[in-house]
């Protein structure tokens, strides 16, 4: 390799160019800034400190300065201020531009799971600079959801888990919680444990807390027949539909609230393959939990596997399509009618897939579907989850609409 000697004998800032040419006459330039008899300047955050917390709204004052060995301390208008705002795995530029020694921003809420990375730049007389950071984090606290029965899922902010679960989030941020009104079992929202409504905000308090939403027992009908269908809760289910639409309080519950998935724990394997071979999944399942669209709540753990079972109501006759994502695999089946017998897998992924997203095999999506109209048609689905991430949609397209996941208003509870 060529190595080539340069004496720069004035002070000040060079740009030597390396160019090197092919034999076909192609070239390619590099260079490097050289500063001969210059030194970069030191900038240095003064304020906030490092590891320094402050809450959603509060005002955030900050203060820099720099020292060059060759300019002296650095007048204001060479230091200039920017934000990267971290958002999980993802950077925003631009959340904050500023010059001078100090100035001041309000810390907006920008969701859970971020920060923002405030960073002094200071550029001495010969272009020669030096950057210093530092985080500007929340105050964080850990909310503790729960639900009595244990186990129900509750949204919050937009994603639904299962109970308990916890969450980081920050003080003075607000939140919108969400308790369905039924639950599987015959179960009805009670209240919160803050006193708020099944869906409300929450400003978060300055400590840690638990929130719980409560469920009792639904209609006084369910509780009379709640022994007979001890054994079979799908059936309580339907008894209990049929107790709310006689409770005149309960009318305008919606049919979804009886349509259940059911859940077995401990089951190996990352194929529904493996799934349906487990002992596990030819005895009672070990828990039961209601839907209100084919979607399942993220973050049930790990080695599960689940299966829904209704019927598919069209509300017009015409071509459907159908699609399904799920991680680690789901697949739909649909009945030609309502009988289970006469089922086929309409669409699968052969591998996970991204949440939500149907293109990623040919699988995932099935042909026009032809259905007609109020007509009833058995649906299942089967998912399996192995372990690191879980979720599973099921969407449709109904005639002349876009895909959408299937909601519960077009699906009936299975009956045996
Ligand atoms: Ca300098
Ligand atoms: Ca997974």
């Amino acid at each position: 390799m060529p190595t080539r000697h340069d004496a720069y004998p004035e002070d000040g800032l060079y740009q030597p160019r390396l160019t090197v040419t092919d034999a076909a006459g192609l070239s390619a330039t590099a260079s490097l800034a050289v500063a001969v008899g210059s030194e970069q300047p030191a900038a240095e955050i003064l304020a906030p400190e490092a590891g320094a917390r402050f809450r959603i709204g509060e005002t955030v004052s900050f203060r820099g300065r720099a020292v060059d060995p060759d300019d002296g301390e650095l007048a204001g208008s060479q230091l200039v201020w920017s934000g990267i705002l971290h958002h999980n795995e993802h950077l925003h530029y631009d959340a904050l531009q500023a010059t001078g020694t100090e100035g001041s921003f309000v810390l907006a809420d920008h969701g859970d799971n971020t920060f923002l990375e405030l960073c002094l730049t200071a550029t001495d007389s010969q272009g020669l600079s030096s950057k210093d950071c530092v985080d500007v984090k929340p105050v964080e606290v850990t909310y503790t959801f729960a639900a009595l029965p244990a186990g129900l899922p509750l949204t919050y902010n937009g994603s639904r888990y299962f109970t308990p679960f916890q969450v980081k989030t920050y003080v003075q941020a607000r939140r919108l919680v969400e308790a369905p009104l039924r639950a599987a079992g015959g179960l009805s929202f009670s209240s919160w444990s803050d006193g708020g409504d099944a869906v409300h905000e929450i400003t978060v308090g300055d400590s840690d807390q638990v929130l719980t939403a409560r469920y009792t027992e639904g209609a006084e009908a369910a509780d009379e027949t709640g022994e007979a269908a001890a054994g079979s809760p799908l059936l309580a289910a339907e008894e209990q539909e049929a107790g709310a639409a006689a409770d005149p309080g309960h009318t305008s519950t919606p049919a979804w609230t009886a349509l259940q998935a059911e859940r077995w724990d401990g089951v190996d394997g990352d194929t529904l393959e493996a799934f349906t071979r487990t002992p596990q999944y030819h005895n009672e399942p070990a828990s039961l939990f209601a839907l209100s669209a084919l979607e399942l709540p993220r973050g049930g753990g790990t080695h599960y596997g689940v299966r829904i079972r209704g019927y598919l109501v069209p509300p017009q006759s015409g071509d459907y399509r159908f699609a399904i994502a799920a991680d680690d695999q789901g697949a739909l089946f649909l009945g030609l009618d309502a009988d289970p017998a006469h089922k086929r897998v309409v669409a699968y992924t052969p591998a996970p897939t991204p949440a939500g997203v149907y293109e990623q095999f040919v699988e995932q999506r099935s042909g026009p579907v032809t259905l007609e109209a109020g007509q009833r048609y058995y649906i299942e689905v089967l998912y399996k989850q192995a372990d690191h991430k879980d979720h599973l949609t099921v969407a449709w397209q109904q005639p002349g609409e876009g895909w959408a996941v299937i909601d519960g208003r077009f699906l009936e509870p299975f009956q045996r």
